[in-house]
């Protein structure tokens, strides 16, 4: 863990409600990426975690992390590359036999479609967001089904420019709406092998991801000033939610997008 950043310590139930599960993470770049604060709500309730990364540069810092919460597996995974995503799972399948879940917290665009008008996006720009953010959740599912135990999860995270327009998010709104469908799709699919698949719709959190956007934190404060809760929501209360819809306390709940957002998206005016 970086130096300037307080290294709290984490604490681990043995028995916790994810005793004996066993699972990987897609998307951890730092720590303060959700994908870290779902992997450190799942480790404290006993879950056993792989983590892959999506590019060499990015090794020095995600080997730390998963060492932290006693990850022996640690591969790079491009997941714009299906040989990447099939071998990343040949690997997985000689480290455990099955898993119990799969955390998708991974979206990529174009800096500049983040910017300015929707309507100027590139016919590349707008298959690059889809495929990064949308297709890669089916891609992954696909891959880790035969591995998958009966009561297993997927988990994707999501935000609201999915569902109403939010300046700026532009096609990563078009690419979210994608994967909140396919959520939808691959739940169908996969709800009779007892899989469930479900998203979280976070409110903006200060991760890498959002850093560099043009006017992130106006927005933060705006939302604390209209959210029911009257703050934003912290990464760590998106883990807590990755950490139910791993669990059985989430057993009947499937094809779902979960909004973890100190309650924004259910105002108006
Ligand atoms: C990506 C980025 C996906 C930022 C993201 C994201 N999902 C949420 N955010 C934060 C965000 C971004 C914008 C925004 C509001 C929130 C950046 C890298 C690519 C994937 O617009 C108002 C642009």
């Amino acid at each position: 863990m970086s130096q300037a950043t307080e290294s709290k310590e984490l604490t681990r139930n043995e028995n916790g409600m994810l005793k004996g599960k066993k699972g990987i993470i897609f998307g951890v770049a730092n720590d303060h990426s959700l994908a870290w604060a779902c992997a450190k709500a799942l480790y404290s309730e006993g879950a056993e975690l792989a983590f892959t990364y999506q590019a060499e540069a990015l090794e020095r810092r995600i080997k730390p992390l998963a060492e932290s919460v006693g990850s022996k597996f640690v591969e790079m995974c491009d997941l714009g590359k299906d040989e990447d995503i099939a071998s990343t799972f040949e690997k997985l399948g000689k480290h455990w036999n099955k898993i119990d879940f799969v955390v998708h917290a991974v979206a990529f665009a174009n800096k500049k479609d983040l910017e300015g008008h929707f309507v100027d996006t590139s016919r590349e720009g707008f298959a690059l967001a889809l495929d990064v953010s949308a297709y890669t959740l089916v891609a992954v599912t696909r891959a880790a089904l035969p591995m998958m135990n009966d009561g297993g999860s997927v988990v994707t995270l999501t935000y609201y420019g999915a569902e109403k327009v939010v300046q700026n998010y532009n096609v990563m709104g078009v690419a979210k709406a994608a994967l909140e469908a396919s959520v939808r799709y691959l739940a169908a699919d996969l709800g009779e092998k007892n899989i469930r698949v479900n998203s979280i719709s976070a409110g903006p959190v200060r991760t890498l991801a959002a850093m560099g956007i043009a006017g992130f934190r106006d927005m933060l404060k705006f939302v604390e000033q209209r959210a029911p809760l009257k703050r934003n929501v912290q990464a760590e209360e998106v883990g807590k939610t990755a950490l139910y819809l791993t669990s059985d306390l989430a057993s009947g709940v499937t094809g779902e997008c979960i909004h973890v957002d100190c309650g924004y998206s259910i105002i108006a005016l």
